[in-house]
């Protein structure tokens, strides 16, 4: 069975970071050990919270608990997501070196619309350690342009940024989630791109829209949820587990996909829908999560 150590961020209440993370990945088979950057009452988006963070040294001091039992060699793949002290990305960097496991890194930076949601100096960081040595990275649209320069305003603008995240170095890229859409904005773009493999694919996931979460500025009701990232590099670090990149890829978005279905079936009567009442449903699909790996994947990958 396959190890991961998860490197993220905890909530006490809701689903994100490891909260998000852990769960899925258990529920596809894999061993999970999660590493808390943040301790947080709940996430970023709610405007206040209450929680911690850690320090670089702390983080270190945990992996040396682990080192002293031998344990550090036996991690197969490392997941990282939110962070907030830079110095954690050296210190995973050097720790995928030493465990001879394969990185899957979220750069979490920010998104559209909110932007950046963490230390600016984590950008640079990000570009010069992680993509490093990362051998696959999930940003969405914000990450991709912040980490590269390069703005994302249709498909040759995408690919132009792709390349330049694989000059970066990771091999593996997953752009999860554009402002690019498809008929009047039912599908939701993103791109996959396996440099080894010379597989190039586009992803189109169906944009979950309500009534009641239209405003004047969000005329469509676009469901704006939280943790759908961490989720999403999760399975997909799960799924890589047992199949080529781009099916890991169709498979992780189906299991987001039913989160998101079971998170606003569990909306059902609401007059008006919380930050709190969009956190994850991810038991409410727990049995879809669990057989995710079969699904179709090409529903939503097509290759190019
Ligand atoms: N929305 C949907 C429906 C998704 O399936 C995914 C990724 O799997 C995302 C959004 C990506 O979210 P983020 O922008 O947090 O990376
Ligand atoms: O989903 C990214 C994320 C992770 N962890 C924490 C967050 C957020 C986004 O708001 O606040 C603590």
């Amino acid at each position: 069975m396959q190890r991961v150590l998860s490197i993220q961020s905890h909530v006490v209440r809701g689903k994100c970071g490891n909260a998000s993370a852990a769960f899925p990945v258990e529920l596809l088979g894999l061993e999970v050990d999660r590493l808390n950057t943040v301790q947080f009452s709940n996430h970023t988006g709610y405007g206040s919270w209450t929680g911690k963070m850690l320090e670089t040294a702390e983080v270190s001091s945990l992996l040396e608990g682990l080192r002293n039992k031998g344990w550090i060699k036996k991690y197969d793949v490392i997941l990282s997501g939110y962070m907030r002290d830079k110095g954690i990305c050296q210190v995973i960097s050097d720790l995928v070196d030493e465990a001879g496991a394969t990185w899957v890194c979220d750069p979490v930076l920010g998104d559209y619309p909110r932007g950046l949601y963490v230390p600016e100096d984590l950008v640079e960081v990000h570009r010069d350690i992680s993509c490093k040595k990362a051998a696959v990275l999930t940003p969405n649209q914000f990450e991709a342009e912040c980490l590269t320069g390069v703005k994302i305003t249709d498909e040759k603008s995408a690919w132009n940024c792709i390349r330049a995240l694989h000059d970066l170095g990771p091999q593996k890229i997953c752009i999860t989630s554009t402002l690019m859409t498809e008929e009047n904005g039912k599908y939701m773009i993103g791109l996959l791109s396996d440099n080894e493999n010379s597989i190039r694919g586009k992803i189109r996931m169906p944009v979950l829209t309500d009534k009641r979460c239209v405003t004047k500025d969000n005329e469509s009701g676009f469901v704006q949820f939280t943790g759908t990232g961490d989720m999403f590099a999760a399975c997909l670090c799960a799924h890589s587990a047992s199949l080529p990149f781009h099916q890991a890829v169709g498979c992780a978005i189906y299991a987001v996909k039913a989160t998101l279905e079971a998170t606003l079936d569990r909306c059902q009567g609401l007059t008006d829908l919380s930050k709190a009442d969009l956190e994850l449903n991810q038991i409410g699909a727990r049995h879809k999560i669990m057989n995710s790996g079969s699904y179709d994947w090409t529903e939503f990958v097509k290759l190019l």
